[in-house]
């Protein structure tokens, strides 16, 4: 039995897992969970990084004797670190409002499209690129969110692939740095080093770092494939039936695993991108606003004083009529946080369509809508990939939402396969592993792994389609407005 340490930061929450390797399976028990927000100070929303490192290392304490640790996280968002390598800022969160100026001044210089073919990352107002042009702080190094963690461990500065890629500023000829993209927004790419290949070792934990947790000084800190989608994709327990996956949390995350990545105009209209996997594959997915909508609802009713319990709420959305009111989760007016659940009855009263009441109205309304926009998703990747969908992969928390699922089978018409549920840790995990070689490499024998370590509930879809097809045209008119 070897024992490995995955640290997975998601939007919502922070953890770290033991990952138990043995005759061929991983096992994986938690040993921290710790809340991760934003955090508004003078109209700035940041992440509190030094949060995340304390519930880090109490999580590390707590574990016997990793042979390494791996760390992920949600993509884009950086901490910036001076010459003598302290951060100079606290990171900021991509939903901070800076960053759609940006995108808007930097798509003025270079086209849409013309981003999208140099690097295949659909123009959204996080991305890394518009960030840095928004920054208003002077640094020496930019370090993404898990290299950072990783920096702290180790002392090594890595740009891990996966997670470089989503920056929008990696050739995809290359899968390095484009300079000549750098050079005409005006971007000091000295901020960043070398693009890091996925499961480099990078070497043992820090003496300082040592003596905080109890790891063995020869505990090794692996740069995983540290973007917490590519991880849980790496983790996917494929079958035989050519299937799609919903990386389903704080996003849904909808794609397909590919060679080669689409970058004509039809997938950027469509708003897919192309972000790497971690043997080099190309994730082509479409960014859903996933269990965001519902989080923030929940959070705001809390807010409000009501006693709202996840399973309870489920049950009685459940029971709510389907389709009586749907939204476009990618509307702009639900990406920043606050009251969502006022946000979501102003666009249906906008829209015509009756105005849910109370929070079980308000969930089957959310629900309703991310399986709508699941099945245009899917819709979009059969029509750009020209390849079929036979079946849904859906892994991470929203795996255990028995709703969301079967809505999602419902409205795709494609079975679901649920699970797992900690496919971040565990793609964290078997990455780890095959950079140890304890797994030999290569996608297949680590999906099979991932199938012997995994047990997914199987959905199949009810009813007609026929509704579902009338929801989606019912907010056509909506997304255009
Ligand atoms: C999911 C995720 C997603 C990114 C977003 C910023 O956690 O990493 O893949 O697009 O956060």
């Amino acid at each position: 039995m070897t024992l490995l340490a995955a640290v997975d930061l998601g939007a919502s929450s922070g953890r770290v897992m033991a990952a138990h390797l043995r005759e061929g399976r991983i096992e994986l028990t938690e040993t921290a969970r710790f809340p991760n927000r934003a955090v508004t100070v003078r109209g700035r929303l940041y992440w509190d990084v030094l949060g995340l490192w304390a519930g880090i290392l109490e999580g590390l304490r707590a574990l016997d004797g990793p042979v390494s640790v791996g760390v992920d996280s949600w993509a884009v968002d950086y901490g910036l670190v001076g010459d003598d390598g302290h951060l100079v800022a606290n990171p900021v969160c991509y939903r901070d409002a800076r960053n759609a100026a940006a995108k808007t001044e930097i798509l003025e210089r270079v086209g849409a499209a013309e981003l999208f073919a140099a690097t295949g990352i659909q123009p959204q107002p996080f991305n890394t690129l518009f960030q840095f042009a928004a920054e208003t702080t002077s640094a020496r190094r930019a370090l993404l969110i898990p290299d950072l963690i990783g920096y702290w461990l180790s002392g090594v500065p890595a740009w891990e692939a996966t997670n470089a890629s989503t920056t929008g500023l990696v050739d995809l000829a290359t899968g390095d740095w484009s300079g000549a993209l750098a050079e005409r927004i005006g971007l000091d790419l000295g901020l960043l080093g070398p693009v890091t290949p996925t499961g480099t070792v990078l070497g043992p934990v820090l003496p300082e770092v040592a003596a905080a947790t109890g790891l063995a000084a020869s505990t090794q800190v692996i740069a995983t494939a540290s973007h917490d989608t590519a991880a849980a994709v790496a983790a996917v327990p494929y079958g035989t039936e050519h299937a799609a996956y919903i990386s389903c949390g704080t996003w849904s995350l909808v794609g397909v695993e590919r060679d080669t990545p689409i970058t004509t105009p039809a997938a950027l209209d469509a708003g897919f991108t192309n972000e790497r996997g971690a043997d080099g594959s190309i994730r082509f997915l479409r960014n859903v606003a996933g269990l965001w909508l519902l989080n923030e609802s929940i959070a705001t009713w809390r807010l409000q004083g009501h006693d709202i319990d996840l399973a309870g709420l489920l049950a009685e959305a459940a029971r709510v009529e389907r389709l009586r009111s749907v939204v476009d989760p990618d509307d702009a007016r639900f990406a920043d946080p606050g009251d969502m659940p006022e946000r979501i009855r102003s666009y249906c009263a906008q829209t015509g369509q009756p105005v849910p009441g109370t929070p079980a109205e308000v969930a089957a309304c959310v629900l309703d809508s991310l399986a709508l926009a699941h099945r245009s998703a899917v819709e979009g990747l059969e029509a750009l990939t020209g390849d079929g969908v036979e079946a849904i992969h859906v892994v991470g928390g929203g795996a255990n939402n028995g709703l969301l699922c079967q809505l999602t089978a419902d409205a795709t018409g494609r079975a679901v396969l649920a699970g797992p549920d900690e496919a971040t840790a565990l793609g964290n995990a078997l990455v780890q592993a095959q950079a140890l070689g304890l797994i030999p490499p290569g996608p297949e024998a680590r999906r099979a792994v991932a199938r012997a370590s995994a047990r997914p509930r199987r959905y199949e879809p009810r009813g007609p389609q026929a509704p579902w097809g009338r929801a989606a045209a019912r907010l056509q008119p909506a997304r255009v407005a």
